[in-house]
Formats: structure tokens, C-alpha cells, sequence
């Protein structure tokens, strides 16, 4: 039986991840942060699960990796945790900074010291390609961030380059495009829309403000994504890919998606609020997944107008019961 650390277990991808790792009969532990609220609802369905184990740890705290390095001997290790809401970074860079560059120095550190045989998954991201206009991006294309969370994470992809080629660490990472789901916090844009239409449609809400409408991304459902991470680690060399679907589309298009399946009218409810614009923003993400096609196997399985299907009909459901 394999062993496997989450980090960020609590979080969108890595509630899918725990799942399909648990399906694939890996002995599961969760890092999480102590907050005061436990918000574990995305994994409360498994937490009873007698292979899967949360534990408490941060990404700012070393000495709580080498704790839980010492308690465990792991196969692979997960690198989710983040302050990952893009505008949020503008407004505590340095916070966001320390968990999403040096989170995962300091526990590619601990895996060198520690355990040096285990397989380390980072999750790199798409932001880092930021307002670069060369589009479709690959693994090659040039990164330059537009945001404090994008800029940690250029150093993260390339710590874990350095670990791979220096220390021959087994340590991948997956660029990862937009992913959502039902699963997604209620702050990022698609989750955002599809929460506002359920309620407007049951009469629980009147409008909807958002930023920029112009801005396009390419994405995709997280249930598929999580795959692909755990295909990078059965791969006898480790290496970084690019996980997207190939296809971009601007919010507005899932905006009038949405608001279409709800027959609902756009513009009676939308208002633009200029404060949700980001200081530098991403125009346009457009990935090129050929290498993950062709050396995982892997391919998207949801398309844009399904994933806005299942997430608006996931929030009526969630609406509806809960009348909130
Ligand atoms: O949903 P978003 O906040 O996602 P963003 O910034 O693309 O980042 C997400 O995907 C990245 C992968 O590329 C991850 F690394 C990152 O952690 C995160 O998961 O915003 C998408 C777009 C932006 O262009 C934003 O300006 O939607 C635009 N937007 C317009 N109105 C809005 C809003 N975004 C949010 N969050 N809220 C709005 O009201």
C-alpha cells in the first residue's frame, strides 16, 4: 500500500485528489492549517475513512513537516496548499509569497533530508504565464507573472526544477490552467456566477456584481485535472506539463452560459464593479496540452459548456436545500 501526503487536503483539487488516491488504495494523511472554523466539508464524505488521516501543519512551519516526516515514511507527496485567490495576493503579498514560495521550498527541503526516495508533485500554475501574449502556452513558453501569487509560484516551478536536477529529487510539476467544480470557492469567478444565478433564480438575490468581462481562461473541471497530477508520479522520469483543455473562453461568455441555462437575463441582473479589477491583469490563458496527451495519457474529459452545466446545476441543488 502506497502512502501519500496532501497538502491544502481541505481545498477544491485536493478534496478530488484525496478521493481518487483513496479509490487507488493509497493510505491517505491531510495537511491542514488550524483555523477556528474546521471548514472541512469538501472531505467530511471521506474523513471516516479508516486510510485517510488529517493532520495538522503549515506551509510557514518547518518544524511541523519534520513531525510529520518522522510519524510517516511517503511514497508521494502532494503540493496543493496556497493562498491561491490571485487578487487576494495584491492585498497580503507577503503572506501569500511565504506559503506559495517558500511552503514549498521548505518542504522540498524536508523531502531531501528526510525521505529523498518520495515523489514530490508541485502545483505550478498557469497565472505564471501572466500578460504574456504568446499564446497557446506550453512548457517552454516565457513566464511573466502579473501578481505577487503568480510571481511565488515562478519561484516555486523553479525550486522544483533546481531539486529535480540537483538533487535528483523525483519532483514534477503540473502547470495547471483554470480549474473549477462544484467544489470551487465561492470567491473565483465561474463558482461566483454560478452561485449568483442559482439564487437569483430562486429569488434569494437581485444582482450580480463583477470585474472584468474580457479577460479569457481556459478551463477546465478539477475531477479531471487531479488525474494527470497523479500520472506525473507514476512516470519513471519526473518533468513539468501543462494541464488545459485547449480551448479559452472570457468570462463573460460563462457569464451568458450560465445566466442562459437558468433562462435568466443578464443584463437586468449585472453590475460591473470596477473595484474587482486587478491592479495587472491576466488578458488572456490559453494552454497547450500535446505533451501531457502524448507522455501521460492523459486528455480533458469536460468541456466548457458541460463544466457550466454541472456547476450551475450543483448550486441549485446546494441553493435549494439549503435556501442560502
Ligand atoms: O476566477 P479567478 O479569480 O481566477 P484566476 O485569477 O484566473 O486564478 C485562478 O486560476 C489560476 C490558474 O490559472 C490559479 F493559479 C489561481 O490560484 C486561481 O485558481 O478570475 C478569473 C478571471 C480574472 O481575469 C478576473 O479578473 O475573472 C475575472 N473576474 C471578473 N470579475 C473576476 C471577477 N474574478 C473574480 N475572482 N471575481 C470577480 O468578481
Amino acid at each position: 500500500m502506497k502512502t501519500a501526503l496532501i497538502t491544502g487536503v481541505t481545498g477544491q483539487s485536493g478534496s478530488y485528489l484525496a478521493e481518487l488516491l483513496l479509490e487507488k488504495g493509497y493510505h491517505v494523511i491531510g495537511l491542514k492549517r488550524r483555523t477556528s472554523l474546521l471548514a472541512t466539508d469538501r472531505i467530511d464524505h471521506i474523513r471516516d475513512n479508516s486510510d485517510f488521516q488529517l493532520v495538522y501543519g503549515a506551509m510557514n512551519d518547518v518544524g511541523s513537516f519534520y513531525r510529520i516526516f518522522k510519524e510517516h515514511k511517503f511514497n508521494e507527496v502532494y503540493n496543493l496548499a496556497a493562498q491561491s485567490h490571485v487578487r487576494v495576493s495584491f492585498e497580503v503579498p507577503e503572506e501569500t509569497v511565504d506559503a506559495v514560495a517558500m511552503g514549498p521550498l521548505r518542504l522540498l527541503e524536508c523531502i531531501k533530508t528526510m525521505q529523498p526516495d518520495c515523489r514530490y508533485y508541485q502545483a505550478s500554475s498557469s497565472e505564471m504565464f501572466g500578460d504574456n501574449p504568446e499564446h497557446p502556452q506550453s512548457e517552454t513558453t516565457r513566464l511573466m507573472p502579473a501578481s505577487p501569487y503568480a510571481c511565488a509560484k515562478v519561484f516555486a516551478h523553479g525550486i522544483t526544477r533546481n531539486y529535480r536536477e540537483g538533487y535528483k529529487l523525483h519532483a514534477s510539476s503540473g502547470i495547471l490552467f483554470n480549474h473549477e467544480s462544484p467544489r470551487r470557492g465561492e470567491t473565483f469567478v465561474t463558482r461566483k456566477i454560478t452561485l449568483a444565478a442559482a439564487r437569483i433564480k430562486l429569488g434569494l438575490q437581485d444582482k450580480l456584481s463583477l470585474g472584468n468581462l474580457n479577460a479569457k481562461r481556459d478551463w477546465g473541471y478539477a475531477r479531471d485535472y487531479v488525474e494527470a497530477m497523479w500520472l506525473m508520479l507514476q512516470q519513471d522520469e519526473s518533468d513539468d506539463y501543462v494541464i488545459s483543455t485547449g480551448e479559452t473562453h472570457s468570462v463573460r461568455e460563462f457569464l451568458e452560459e450560465v445566466f442562459q441555462l437558468a433562462q435568466l437575463d443578464v443584463q437586468k441582473h449585472l453590475i460591473i464593479d470596477k473595484r474587482l479589477e486587478r491592479p495587472h491583469e491576466v488578458p488572456l490563458l490559453l494552454g497547450d496540452p500535446t505533451k501531457a496527451k502524448l507522455k501521460l495519457g492523459w486528455e480533458p474529459k469536460t468541456k466548457f459548456k458541460e463544466l457550466a452545466k454541472i456547476m450551475y446545476e450543483a448550486d441549485l441543488e446546494y441553493v435549494r436545500k439549503l435556501k442560502i
